[in-house]
């Protein structure tokens, strides 16, 4: 398979993915590429495959400067960096990393809400910085530690992801509510039919649903109000799920209670009116981010890449 070019458009996040694909195949990578339309114009015959990820994958226009892709391979389950309709219009074959990484994001959803609500990182800072051993009790005095188990937990989105959320949470006592396009069969949580309802009657907001046109900004500030300045929103969805210069006032006026948030709108940047807010935990999108799970979403990269240019059917196909 050495003769098959595959282009990389993401950066490469993964030395194992990068090793994986350099053994089977051409590999470039387009973030080290100084000059890209040059490139891509020079190599536009020969790119047969395209492998993306959460940050960057295959839009429209890059789809059209390539006549011969046949197939877009994402490092991720989240697919709204590729133009699927586009593919589908091709004939492009896509494949994403579903399941492998469940557990990582639910268990990460977890550790932001216990993070935010009993204050970890200002904790962990507390204790590095000296402060408790000067004899600065003001952070284990201070009575704004708040209980986990018991909350609320409302769920945006029950797939996958929102699932095991949802049954983490159950083992701390939370009662679990969620909001979906339409109700689930045979599932116990309360279904609410709109947002700012669902909002309004939890402690906790999780966006777990994958980012389409109409999940976009669907934390609005009508939400954010309705979760009101108790409520802790978390987020390990995609950043223009929120409407981030609302989710910045609403923390910054003190209208929300607290956030818990591994993505953002323009990553890797950060508003940082945020850094200063102790109420807040934020992380460098790591939902996925362990060794077992990277290396799983890896192989399932290459395995369907292999699997395509074998005439085999895909692992995990979407298009
Ligand atoms: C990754 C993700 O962080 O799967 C997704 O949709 O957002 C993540 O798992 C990313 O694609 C890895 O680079």
């Amino acid at each position: 398979m050495e003769s098959i070019t595959v282009l990389m458009t993401c950066p490469p996040v993964h030395p194992y993915l990068v090793e994986a694909l350099e053994k089977r195949f051409t590999l470039h990578k387009l973030d080290s590429v100084p000059d890209k339309a040059q490139f891509l114009s020079s190599h536009r015959d020969s790119i047969r495959a395209v492998v993306g990820n959460a940050a960057a994958g295959a839009d429209a226009e890059l789809i059209d400067q390539l006549p011969k892709l046949e197939i877009v391979s994402s490092y991720s389950v989240g697919l709204d960096k590729i133009d699927l309709a586009k593919c589908k219009e091709k004939g492009i074959r896509v494949t994403n990393t579903p399941d492998v990484l469940t557990d990582d994001v639910a268990d990460l959803a977890l550790g932001l809400m216990l993070a935010v609500l009993r204050r970890l990182c200002e904790s962990d800072r507390y204790v590095r910085s000296g402060l408790w051993k000067k004899g600065d009790y003001k952070l284990t005095t201070k009575l704004f530690l708040l209980q986990f188990s018991g909350k609320t937990v409302g769920i945006i989105g029950l797939g996958r992801i929102g699932m095991a959320i949802a049954q983490r949470a159950e083992a701390f006592s939370c009662p679990i509510s969620y909001f979906s396009r339409s109700q689930k069969p045979g599932i116990n949580y309360k279904y609410h039919p709109s947002v700012v309802d669902l909002a309004a009657n939890c402690d906790i907001l999780v966006v777990a649903c994958a980012l389409t046109p109409e999940t976009r900004h669907i934390i609005n500030r009508e939400v954010i109000d309705a979760l009101g300045p108790k409520g802790v929103l978390i987020n390990i969805g995609r950043g223009p799920h929120v409407d981030e210069a609302e989710l910045v006032s609403a923390l910054v006026e003190g209208r929300l209670g607290g956030a818990g948030l591994d993505v953002f709108q323009d990553e890797p940047n950060v508003p940082e009116e945020l850094f200063k807010l102790e109420n807040v935990v934020l992380l460098p999108h790591v939902g996925s981010g362990t060794v077992e799970t990277r290396q799983a979403m890896a192989d399932l990269v290459v395995g369907n890449l292999e699997a395509h240019f074998l005439n085999k059917p895909l692992l995990t196909p979407v298009v």
